[in-house]
């Protein structure tokens, strides 16, 4: 199924009148406070987030997984699912393809597909962490950091294929989440988990083109549950370090223990030049990948703060790469992720409205209370005018999830692919 813009013309007539009362009210008075409106609509429309091929299905637990009907089963139906989200949204303007689930059988054909669609390949991710059909080794006990040589080389090279396949369709970056670690006290070595694991990245590394980047993603716990070998930004940034320029750190926001202060890190990586990627979802109690802002838009806003900041005052820090990390189990995938863009947005706006002059002055003063006056000025503007003005003038739907419910996607889906249809992924 595709959406044409003249559909979503047709739609947004309806709500047209209200929306331009609501934009003009509120750029009026933003305008008093001296924002340049038409930058914020500018920035609000090029930020572009990719999404993950493996959100597009109904995520799982452990327990169990539910799938959702008219899911799609190929590589060519999940580029067709972003291309919806990108029609709607206009900010879903790139796919993260996850290896081996979404090897293309024709380069060419994909690489039209996804023109179509106007979207790009975003980072390649690999996969150590399940053992594949016909593999000769396996990662039960770890891969970039196993014991084994063996072991290390099937996936260093592993990598490397994935490399491979997303230089043949334009990507620039290759994503290393490891699931390395261990389960019990004493069952590893951690100097030398980490030692080859650093090693290994090294080798990975070393097979990157010249214009590519690598991003070390972290996360304290699981599947391990007494050890990861990434455990944290600080492993992730020592070990980018190592390996060299065009190596980063990927923060993912499900990635952390309870509290920790978040934007914080960011502020750090980014002021070292390190932040490359940036995976969004929310938690309540750990990698819950559950929709953005949904649990806490507070926190998301003031991490943006700092993203704002470090890509004003941080031209040592690459512009990050976006992706939302997130699939839950009970909504429509597709839903979910429109909710997830629309949080993303608006956490966004609201930190571009942060007067950044003002902050700096009230923080020299040490006016503490004026400081938080300002962040949470902007927090509690209701931004939502601004991102319907953007998504309305690249020719996007005023209401997504409107759109996507009056247009009766879902249906359309599970018409075209059927009811049983299952996506490939976790
Ligand atoms: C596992 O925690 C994970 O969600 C990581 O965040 C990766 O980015 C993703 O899976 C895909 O491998
Ligand atoms: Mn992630």
């Amino acid at each position: 199924m595709r959406i044409d813009k003249e559909i979503l013309q047709e739609k947004n007539q309806k709500g047209l009148k209200s929306h331009q009362e609501k934009f003009d009210f509120l750029s009026n008075f933003l305008v008093k406070d001296g924002c340049n409106v038409p930058d914020i609509i500018n920035k609000l429309s090029e930020f572009q987030v990719a999404i993950p091929s493996w959100a597009l299905g109904a995520g799982g637990t452990r327990f169990g997984r539910f799938s959702f009907q008219g899911e799609p089963s190929t590589l060519e139906q999940k580029m067709d699912d972003v291309g919806i989200l990108h029609a709607l949204t206009q900010t879903a303007g790139a796919i993260s393809l996850h290896i081996p689930w979404d090897v293309p059988k024709d380069y060419d054909a994909i690489k039209q597909l996804a023109t179509s669609h106007n979207i790009v390949f975003d980072a390649v991710n690999s996969n150590t962490f399940q053992d594949q059909k016909n593999a000769k080794e396996s990662y039960r006990f770890g891969s970039l950091s196993n014991k084994e040589k063996a072991i290390r080389e099937q996936a260093v090279q592993h990598n490397i294929d994935v490399i491979d396949i997303g230089n043949k369709l334009g990507s620039k970056s290759l994503t290393v989440w490891l699931a390395d670690g261990s389960n019990f006290p004493g069952q590893n070595n951690f100097q030398n988990a980490l030692q080859n694991t650093q090693d290994s990245l090294k080798d990975i590394y070393r097979a990157l083109p010249e214009d590519w980047k690598l991003y070390i993603e972290y996360k304290p716990y699981e599947p391990n549950f007494y050890s990861t070998v990434i455990q944290d930004w600080g492993t992730s940034f020592m070990l980018a370090n190592e390996c060299g320029d065009k190596a980063y750190s990927l923060v993912d926001l499900g990635h952390h223990l309870p509290n920790t202060n978040i934007e914080q890190i960011v502020a750090t990586l980014m002021m070292k030049g390190k932040l490359g990627g940036f995976h969004f979802n929310d938690s309540k109690y750990g990698d819950d990948d559950i929709t953005v802002g949904s649990i806490k838009p507070y926190a998301l806003f003031l991490i943006f703060n700092e993203l704002v900041y470090g890509m004003n005052n941080n031209p040592q820090n690459p512009y990050p790469a976006w992706m939302i990390d997130a699939s839950h189990n009970i909504k429509d995938p597709l839903e979910d992720l429109i909710q997830s863009l629309e949080a993303i947005q608006e956490a966004y706006a609201k930190a571009l409205l942060i007067d950044q002059d003002q902050l700096r002055l009230a923080q020299m003063e040490n006016d503490v209370v004026r400081c938080q006056e300002i962040l949470q000025n902007a927090y509690r503007t209701d931004v939502r005018p601004l991102l319907q003005e953007a998504r309305r003038k690249s020719g996007g739907a005023l209401s997504p999830i409107n759109a996507y419910r009056s247009l009766k996607v879902r249906e359309n889906l599970i018409q075209a692919r059927g009811k049983n249809s299952v996506a490939s992924g976790l």
